[in-house]
């Protein structure tokens, strides 16, 4: 029994030794202190023992289980550090390495150049309006001083969907929605930025879809200084305090007079070149006083009141401040193109 038990606990404490995980050490328990375990077998054998052995071996055997128990402790707590140093070794982060780039998205020039003009007019008082980009004939066309069968409408070729309905060519229908709203009194001071569809075949300056930002004034003794002193603003606040304006006389069906302004060429300031065509001026929006039919339509007195209007594309204007030579760019999501405009 003796040499039983030695072999028993050398065997054990070598087990020990080289087992690697917790679990094959509680196996090890299991299998030498367990309740059927090796040494409790021993015990239990002790009563086939004379009464002399059986305090000798009682002790031996009570030894040998209390060396065991304390070798399979330590090897238990040793195995507990080296998980952690192990876990601590994975998990420790080098802060000295470099961190993985996070793709950092940003807004889209376009939303760029929109809520600067937004801010801008904000700034002055105006409103930001919206409107339905499904938008009904009425208020797209005949609102806007555009009757049926009028020859501009071709000018604007429209994806229709019904009779009534189609895709609005111009944010003009929300200023027209707005003036109903507003029921024949003033005054009615709005910014108009979304989303238009024009029937057009893409190419480098034309888009079926591109957007639009109007703008309307509307109050008693609105006068064509007004829309200039604004559009002096806007046209320094976009393209610098050294820009000068110019406007040229122009048409427009729901504007009377019309115009369009054009800004001093910022590359030539003005001298002359590919930019500006050799002009020393590059057109950037039409504007005018809204027309007394539309005044009228929309339930405003143009005897009592008149108003100015002006509408841009911000894509031209992106692509003038920014030197973009094709428009698809701003619609085909190349990362590339985006990432360079990114206001984070
Ligand atoms: C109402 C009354 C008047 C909006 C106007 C323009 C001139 C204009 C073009 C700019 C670039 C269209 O996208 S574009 O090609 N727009 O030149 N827009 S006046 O006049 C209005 C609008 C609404 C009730």
């Amino acid at each position: 029994m003796k040499e039983r038990l030695q072999t028993l606990k050398d065997e054990a404490l070598n087990q020990v030794k080289t087992v690697t995980d917790q679990q094959a050490l509680q196996d090890i328990r299991v299998h030498y202190l367990g309740k059927k375990g090796q040494i409790t077998e021993v015990l239990k054998g002790m009563g086939k023992l004379s009464k002399e052995e059986r305090p000798v071996i009682g002790q031996l055997a009570n030894e040998v289980r209390d060396v065991i128990t304390e070798a399979i402790e330590e090897k238990k707590s040793k195995l507990e550090e080296e998980a952690i140093e192990k876990q601590l070794q994975e998990e420790t982060v080098d802060v000295t390495l470099p961190g993985k780039p996070t793709q950092v998205g940003g807004s889209h020039l376009l939303m760029n150049v929109i809520r600067d003009i937004e801010d801008l007019f904000t700034s002055m008082g105006y409103q930001v309006a919206e409107g339905p980009e499904v938008e009904t004939d009425y208020y797209n066309f005949e609102a806007l001083n555009l009757p049926k069968g009028h020859p501009a409408r071709d000018m604007q070729d429209s994806f229709y969907i019904t009779e009534e309905l189609l895709m609005r060519t111009h944010t003009s229908p929300v200023q027209a929605r707005t003036m109903n709203k507003h029921e024949g009194k003033g005054p009615v001071k709005i910014i108009c930025p979304g989303k238009v569809y024009r029937r057009d075949t893409d190419d480098a300056t034309h888009s079926h879809q591109f957007t639009q930002i109007e703008g309307l004034y509307v109050d008693e003794n609105v006068r064509m200084s007004d829309l200039k002193g604004t559009l002096n603003a806007l046209a320094k606040h976009l393209f610098g305090e050294e820009r000068e304006i110019r406007l040229r006389p122009s048409f427009f069906p729901f504007t009377e007079p019309s115009v369009e302004m054009d800004i001093s060429c910022k590359v030539c300031s003005g001298k002359g070149c590919s930019v500006c065509k050799k002009t020393g001026w590059i057109e950037i929006l039409g504007a005018g006083l809204v027309h007394p039919n539309v005044l009228e339509m929309a339930g405003f007195d143009p005897e009592k009141y008149s108003g100015f209007a002006f509408g841009m594309g911000p894509e031209r204007i992106a692509m003038l401040k920014y030197g973009i030579e094709d428009i698809r760019h701003f619609y085909t999501n190349d990362v590339r193109f985006l990432k360079q405009f990114h206001r984070v």
